[in-house]
């Protein structure tokens, strides 16, 4: 493919994700061979020197501090949003509305209310959309839906997921402002429901269908923190951790656990699924090795595999480097970028869209509301 038409990008925020995003947007066109070819074209934050500092090391063209400007912006085709949860909606919805593109950072929305006004403003005004679940494009795990679509596995009985993490135990550490927002509910709608588990019941949802109801517990184990904004030590809203077990619409069983309170965990997403006839699992931390066991394997040689993740006819890997050599994190959402382009260039969605995101929302909050009331919730 020759001749690219330029997608334009405005990305709205410059923390973590928007790096990420960035480095994406980047990468893409010199590994995937695409109609469509990412232009850094704006990048928005309320600090200026933050944002010129942003797009001279990134390689943004201009800068804007109102993210109402960068949506009225003619030479914009599609928004980025990578702002704090409380902010999802009030830009998705404006961009919507001005015809831009929109891919927006997970969470969707800060609750299924939201969502579903998100969902049906962006299909009123039929602009492509996604939601950045990264995970479900680590090759391993795009390889283990496979494998599951092939039906390697048989029947499915048990799926079960962690996501943990043990960086917000101090108690002297504060809630709320740049960085720390994830601990702020105001800001976050949540903690690791919101923030860890949507991925794993992202990835449960593509992998093995629907959850049809909940019975949670969460417990916020620092009641009060200091806040950023205010100065003040205030209660803090988020869950620190959440534990639930569910029902799949295809008779599995779901198991799920995060919290931000494992000593020694930093970013510990592994997941497990049994089925009749075999079984995976997943360690964020070996990202690149997908282990397989299969019952109807001959028994003197049965046993787990560790299938490295890397071989050309893997998913993705024949646009890296050669076997053996593996990618990593950031790989995730050159992925997503690439399978956003190539929608495009066919008119097809990119999963997972909005609308797609809303299931996992009204999981996180049927999540809630169990734990809340102590009941199993339908969802
Ligand atoms: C929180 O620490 C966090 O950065 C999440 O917000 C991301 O979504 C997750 O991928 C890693 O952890």
């Amino acid at each position: 493919m020759s001749e690219k038409k330029d997608l334009n990008i405005g990305l709205v925020g410059y923390g973590f994700m928007g790096r990420t995003h960035s480095n994406a947007y980047c990468k893409v066109s010199n590994f995937f061979d695409l109609e469509y070819r990412p232009r850094l074209k704006a990048v928005c934050g309320r600090s200026e020197d933050n944002a010129k500092a942003f797009a001279a090391q990134w390689g943004y063209e201009s800068v804007e501090t109102d993210w109402k400007a960068l949506v009225a912006r003619d030479d914009i085709d599609a928004i980025d949003i990578c702002t704090p949860n409380n902010t999802h909606a009030e830009i998705a919805i404006a961009a919507a509305k001005a015809g831009k593109m929109i891919l927006c950072e997970k969470p969707l929305s800060m609750n299924t209310a939201e969502g579903e006004e998100m969902v049906k403003k962006i299909e009123e005004a039929g602009v492509a959309n996604t939601v950045w679940y990264n995970y479900r494009r680590v090759p391993a795990v795009t390889l283990a839906k496979q494998l599951i679509d092939e039906g390697r596995l048989g029947k499915i009985f048990h799926y079960r997921a962690n996501f943990l993490q043990d960086w917000t135990i101090s108690t002297d550490l504060p809630q709320g402002g740049a960085a720390l927002w994830r601990l702020d509910v105001n800001a976050a709608g949540s903690g690791v429901t919101g923030d860890l588990l949507a991925h794993c019941i992202d990835t449960a949802i593509w992998l093995n269908g629907g959850i049809t109801d909940v019975s949670a517990m969460t417990e916020t184990f620092i009641k009060e923190r200091m806040h950023n904004l205010t100065g003040k030590v205030e209660k803090v809203g988020i869950d620190d951790a959440c534990t639930f077990m569910c029902h799949f619409g295809n008779g599995s069983l779901g198991l799920f656990e995060s919290t931000r309170y494992a000593r020694g965990h930093k970013a510990l997403y592994t997941l497990e699924i049994n089925g009749e006839h075999a079984s995976i699992r997943w360690d964020l931390h070996d990202l690149h090795r997908l282990e397989y066991f299969d019952h109807r394997d001959d028994s003197l040689v049965r046993g787990w595999r560790s299938v490295h993740v890397t071989d050309g006819d893997m998913p993705y890997m024949d646009k890296w480097w050669v076997p053996g050599l593996q990618i990593g994190y950031e790989h995730t959402f050159v992925h997503q970028v690439a399978d956003f382009l190539e929608g495009l260039a066919k008119g097809q969605p990119t999963s997972p869209t909005f609308a797609e995101a809303l299931e996992t929302q009204k999981v996180c909050d049927a999540v809630l509301s169990s734990a809340a009331s102590k009941q199993w919730v339908n969802v």
